[in-house]
């Protein structure tokens, strides 16, 4: 792909960049995204009618076991190259913030540092009663873990809609939002809330928006560059671009 030389000229002078990552920069990794159509046991349930607290008190197995699936999936499938290129952007940027709304953790197998789970993580397990972390649990029991501490079910350490954001975690995005010079807004549709307001957040501060997608969203029209493709292919010759003698890409 060929970058307009002027975005290539600001990116190589830029302090502080910050990008927010959807599913679609795991899809070339073999994870589904939310925008595709479920399969199998899960193909008569939307993703939002499965997420949410209602659903898992109405019947817990049914999310506890669409989340060991998921579980499963992530741990087994490999970081591809658009993570590895996000990393080596920590590594190169003086200042580089990485938002997800991703649950799958690769962005830390691929080596990104302090990386902002915005919506949690699927790897973790946490008592929906008492909210303890569970460290070990029995993954394909018949019935739905519980608590060693108060008996409690266990349920993913996500957060699921109509649930709050970790307060730490969104505020510190907003932050990186608003002082960001360059705000990438990588394989998300932008859909959902208060996520998707962080593009808008770092635009009226005056930041370079920079889309990464397959396909126009909400944001498309509002961004600087709206960069068209994969973002496994994509991130690595943006990243190659700028940092030539990088190994690691
Ligand atoms: C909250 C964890 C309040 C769980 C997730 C009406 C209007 C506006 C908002 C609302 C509303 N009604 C309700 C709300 C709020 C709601 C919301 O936004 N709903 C949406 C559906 C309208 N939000 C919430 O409920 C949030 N909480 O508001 O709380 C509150 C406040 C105080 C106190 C109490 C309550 C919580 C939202 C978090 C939900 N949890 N995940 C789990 O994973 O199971 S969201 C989940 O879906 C993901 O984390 C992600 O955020 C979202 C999916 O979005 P994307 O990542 O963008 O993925 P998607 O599939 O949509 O798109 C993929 C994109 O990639 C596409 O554009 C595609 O073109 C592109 N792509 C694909 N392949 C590639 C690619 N691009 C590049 N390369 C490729 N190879
Ligand atoms: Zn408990």
């Amino acid at each position: 792909m060929q970058f307009p030389t002027e975005l290539i000229a600001r990116l190589q002078k830029a302090e502080r960049v910050t990008a927010l990552t959807g599913a679609g920069v795991s899809q070339e990794s073999g994870l589904r995204t939310f925008r595709d159509s479920q399969t199998g046991l899960w193909a008569q349930y939307r993703p939002e009618d499965l997420a949410t607290p209602e659903a898992f008190l109405r019947n817990p197995k049914l999310v506890w076991d669409w989340y060991a699936e998921r579980r499963q999936r992530a741990d087994t499938v490999q970081p591809n190259a658009g993570h590895y290129a996000l990393a080596e952007m920590g590594r190169r940027f003086p200042k580089f913030t990485l938002i997800t709304q991703n649950v799958d953790g690769l962005h830390q197998r691929a080596g990104s540092k302090d990386v902002i789970e915005l919506h949690g993580n699927i790897l973790r397990v946490k008592c929906f009663d008492c909210g303890r972390p569970a460290e070990t649990w029995a993954e394909s029991a018949p019935e739905v873990p519980r608590c060693a501490v108060c008996g409690g079910l266990l349920r993913p350490d996500v957060v699921w809609f109509g649930e709050a954001l970790p307060r730490l975690a969104l505020e510190t995005a907003v932050e990186a939002a608003r002082t960001c010079q360059f705000f990438f807004s990588i394989g998300t549709s932008g859909l959902v809330q208060p996520a998707a307001s962080l593009a808008f957040a770092a635009r009226n501060r005056g930041a370079v928006i920079v889309e990464i997608n397959l396909e126009p969203t909400p944001l498309t029209e509002r961004a600087d560059y709206f960069l068209q493709g994969k973002s496994g292919e994509i991130l690595p010759e943006l990243a190659r671009t700028l940092w030539p003698e990088s190994k690691r890409l």
